[in-house]
């Protein structure tokens, strides 16, 4: 491994050669299994280049060129063939062993059934082919397997022919796609499952066949996904004027998946966690999670499949703004405010940390070694920010505008992010040249306000510096859209207005003023900066109670407890005693009695912030005196709001909805930190429960409270559920989550559960990737026993699953923050990777990123 592996964005090139038919023949015999792929080839540059495919990890068996045999060399990921033709067909054999695919990229299996996954660089694991996202190809795939075993065959587009060979017990079926795609969007699938099937009208009148398949059994729980898919469809014609183009949409669900879900042309492939849900075994946050990602991948065939990009740095083209069209959709169904907040816990906890870490980048990289490693919170959630800024500033009606404008241009080709900027900026009228930084600048924009007050003229100033900082180098001021909107001292809301940042310090001045005025600034979070005011309890108090938005009040009470928490951090390390100001128990306790706001919206407000998100508040951290303050504060403001919080614990358990069970099981687990006395409580509601939202909310309180009754639960949970795998995930991460020093014990031994297993990915990271990335205090433990369990496991990993692996790693590499003594412990753990003689490209790139 070296770093000639790195490729570049400046070095792009246009393809040589491009293939614009492909015709495959599959056929799948477990480890004999076979791959013709017959390509249209064309030369698109007059020199005469040899044709040179990518491959990797392909069983050779025949060339030929125009039906003949041809010169050709290989390497480990090329083949190389030389001619002078310049149209030609080029057949080439290759053997798989999907059965032996570990690493659940390009051909592999799931429980028994055949599946896929391209994207990013996986189609050059079935045959050898130009695997970049700017050759689009039309495609014809035949699919030939035992009848009993794969009675269903699928693949992109519409069935053209079917057929049976009686003899062999075998049948085949022929697609055609007849969208030109690149390779990543090819999908196949062949097993046996339980169907659920329907239509949806499009506007236009087309009657499209609707399916989602689901292992045997699980045919209960697929009808979530149907009315997301469905809603998806109207809303997508509804919002942005885009319709279905195929005749038929198929999702198939797969225990064995990487990631969340893939949107192949009209072949969805699906991780089952966002598929199959029924009340008794998906909480009410995996049904959201089911329609945010049916939407996703569904949006995807406009915003990724029609429009794709033209290499892998513009990954963002597609991510970002699908991650924005997803969060729009979700928000016009539910609520837009808890939307939002969801959105910014994950900037704030999640993106800020990447972008001050060793793997900070832009939304539009410019160097990568493994592109699987840059499907990030960075390029798809801060995209996504950017998208909304672009929104923002040019406002709906002249951002659909946009929209159309780029689809008008760029259907059917792979384009850059400069495209569809250019797109938004000439349907607009508006200047985009210094928003485009935005997609060449990595790291967290600090926005630093101050303000000022002058009684004699009653004018209120505000003066906002910008600057950025990424790896140590300097960036260049940005475009930055700021939301402000100013309350009286009365509260009644005097400015409510996005206005326009451009410089490195700007200011801005308003009139007719009495008193001093409170500012409730970068408003729904209008821009992905860190904001830096020193806001007093009384201004945040006051935001609490008149911010006309409710992001802005739920942000007024993070800011409230993270100062609480970081006032007792202090204290700690003066060796004083904790306390927390009667002001903010007060304020909390305004919020749990206001009947009128949002019970969802409380609910966001009673879940104070985690340890980690905590941590990305401040450049170092003590973290034993974090924990105490943080337990601290939050044990003071239950016990001293208990009685209103079971008041409405009472008054809320008999409501059947998302918002009300959010309500009460915040208000449970809180309860559960104050005093033993809320263990029948506890224990009564998981008997009760008819739902996995209360029944895991349950067992989550038992274990806050470290309630006797935790490990009886936990039996009476797992005898329930034994069978079925994605409950049992839940089961492993709560364990995973507890904060006991036999935690890492108990892990080592939940890996030899039956319901265990490190080939697949869900259970890896219900158990260990939880342990890792969530549970802050065990992971950091001094001794340096959480680095060296994760080590341990991603030495196995490299070499079975690298993609889960890489992801694993995040909590490792982001070391920054914390004392000397963990970050040597951090140091050594990634040294030993390091020399592993064997380190995958993905492990390497963060590693030696992080140590370099
Ligand atoms: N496009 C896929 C992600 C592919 C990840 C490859 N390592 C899912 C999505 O974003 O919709
Ligand atoms: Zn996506």
């Amino acid at each position: 491994m070296s770093e000639a592996q790195v490729k570049h964005l400046k070095d792009y090139t246009a393809p040589t050669f491009t293939i614009n038919h492909i015709d495959l023949n599959v056929i799948l015999d477990g480890e004999n299994t076979k791959v013709v792929a017959l390509s249209k080839v064309s030369r698109r540059n007059e020199h005469q280049l040899d044709l040179i495919l990518d491959g990797e990890q392909l069983n050779l068996v025949s060339v030929k060129l125009n039906g003949k045999g041809c010169e050709y060399r290989q390497t480990d990921s090329q083949l190389v063939i030389a001619t002078s033709e310049s149209e030609f067909e080029l057949e080439i054999t290759t053997a798989l062993n999907p059965e032996a695919n570990t690493s659940l990229e390009g051909l592999y299996m799931s429980d028994g059934a055949y599946c896929t996954q391209c994207e990013a660089e996986g189609f050059r694991r079935i045959t050898y082919f130009l695997d970049r996202p700017d050759v689009l190809a039309t495609y014809t795939v035949r699919i030939e397997a035992d009848k009993a075993e794969f009675p269903f065959l699928l693949s992109n587009g519409n069935v053209i022919e079917r057929g049976e060979m009686p003899r062999s017990g075998r049948h085949f079926v022929r697609w055609q796609d007849p969208f030109p795609k690149p390779s990543y969007l090819f999908a196949l699938v062949a097993g046996d499952f339980d169907l659920l099937e329907d239509h949806f009208i499009t506007m236009s009148g087309r009657n499209v066949t609707l399916q989602v398949f689901v292992d045997k059994g699980n045919l209960h729980k697929a009808d979530h996904a149907m009315i997301s898919l469905k809603k998806s469809m109207k809303w997508d014609e509804e919002r942005f004027g885009l319709e279905y183009d195929l005749d038929i949409y198929m999702i198939v669900a797969v225990d064995f998946f990487n990631m969340g879900a893939m949107e192949n042309k009209g072949l969805n492939v699906f991780n089952t966690k966002y598929v199959l849900a029924d009340k008794a075994s998906a909480t009410d946050e995996d049904y959201h999670g089911i329609e945010s990602v049916v939407g996703h991948e569904y949006f995807h065939n406009w915003t990724g499949n029609r429009v794709t990009c033209r290499d892998w740095f513009q990954l963002s083209l597609k991510e970002g703004l699908t991650v924005f069209r997803d969060q729009e959709f979700s928000s016009d169904l539910g609520s837009r405010a808890v939307n939002r907040i969801h959105a910014i816990k994950v900037m704030k906890n999640q993106q800020f940390a990447e972008d001050s870490g060793p793997m900070s980048h832009p939304i539009r990289p410019e160097s990568v070694i493994e592109m699987n490693n840059f499907y990030t919170v960075t390029v798809y959630n801060k995209g996504a920010e950017v998208i909304r800024m672009m929104h923002t500033i040019l406002g709906e009606a002249a951002f659909q505008a946009g929209m159309k404008c780029y689809f008008e241009r760029h259907d059917g080709q792979a384009v850059t992010c400069d495209d569809f900027v250019n797109a938004m900026a000439e349907a607009s009228g508006k200047d985009l040249q210094q928003f485009r930084r935005w997609y060449s600048q990595a790291g967290t924009p600090v926005v630093i306000v101050e303000d000022d007050f002058n009684p004699e003229s009653g004018q209120y100033t505000l003066t906002i510096k910008q600057s950025v900082e990424s790896h140590g180098v300097k960036g260049q001021t940005l475009h930055i859209p700021f939301s402000i909107e100013i309350l009286n001292a009365e509260g009644a809301s005097v400015i409510n207005k996005v206005f326009d940042v451009k410089k490195a310090t700007q200011q801005f001045t308003f009139d007719g003023f009495a008193a001093k005025p409170v500012a409730s600034l970068l408003q729904d979070f209008s821009a992905p900066v860190k904001l830096q005011y020193e806001f007093s309890f009384d201004q945040l108090v006051h935001i609490m109670r008149f911010a006309s938005s409710e992001v802005a009040r739920w942000e007024a009470s993070v800011q409230l407890f993270s100062q609480s928490v970081w006032e007792n951090v202090a204290q700690l390390s003066a060796k004083e005693v904790m306390s927390v100001d009667p002001r903010v128990v007060e304020a909390f306790r305004g919020v749990i009695l206001d009947a009128g706001l949002d019970q969802a919206l409380v609910s966001e407000i009673l879940s104070f912030p985690a340890a980690s998100a905590l941590i990305e508040q401040v450049s170092s951290v003590d973290l034993d005196g974090l924990q105490m303050a943080r337990e601290f504060v939050i044990e003071e403001i239950a016990s001293a709001t208990q009685d209103e919080l079971l008041a409405r614990y009472r008054e809320l358990t008999v409501i059947d909805n998302p918002s009300a069970r959010a309500f009460k099981n915040v208000a449970l687990s809180l309860l559960s930190t104050v005093s033993q006395e809320y263990e029948t409580l506890v224990v009564e509601q998981f008997n009760c429960s008819t739902n996995m939202t209360d029944s895991l909310a349950a067992l989550k309180a038992a274990m806050t409270g470290q309630f006797d009754c935790l490990s009886k639960l936990l039996a009476d949970f797992e005898a329930t559920w034994h069978t079925t795998p994605l409950v049992m995930d839940k089961w492993f991460t709560l364990q995973a989550l507890s904060n006991t020093d036999d935690v890492i014990d108990s892990i080592k031994h939940l890996t030899h559960h039956n319901s265990f297993s490190f080939s697949n990915p869900n259970r890896v990271r219900s158990l260990i990737g939880a342990f890792a990335a969530g549970n802050t205090y065990q992971f950091h433990r001094k001794d340096g026993s959480g680095y060296a369990y994760l080590t341990q496991i991603l030495i196995k990993l490299n070499k079975s699953n690298p993609q889960v692996a890489s992801r694993m790693i995040t909590p490792l590499i982001q070391f920054a923050k914390f004392d000397h003594a963990r970050q040597d412990l951090m140091k050594q753990s990634l040294a030993t990777l390091q020399n592993l003689p064997d380190l995958s490209k993905d492990l390497y790139e963060k590693v030696n990123k992080a140590l370099n």
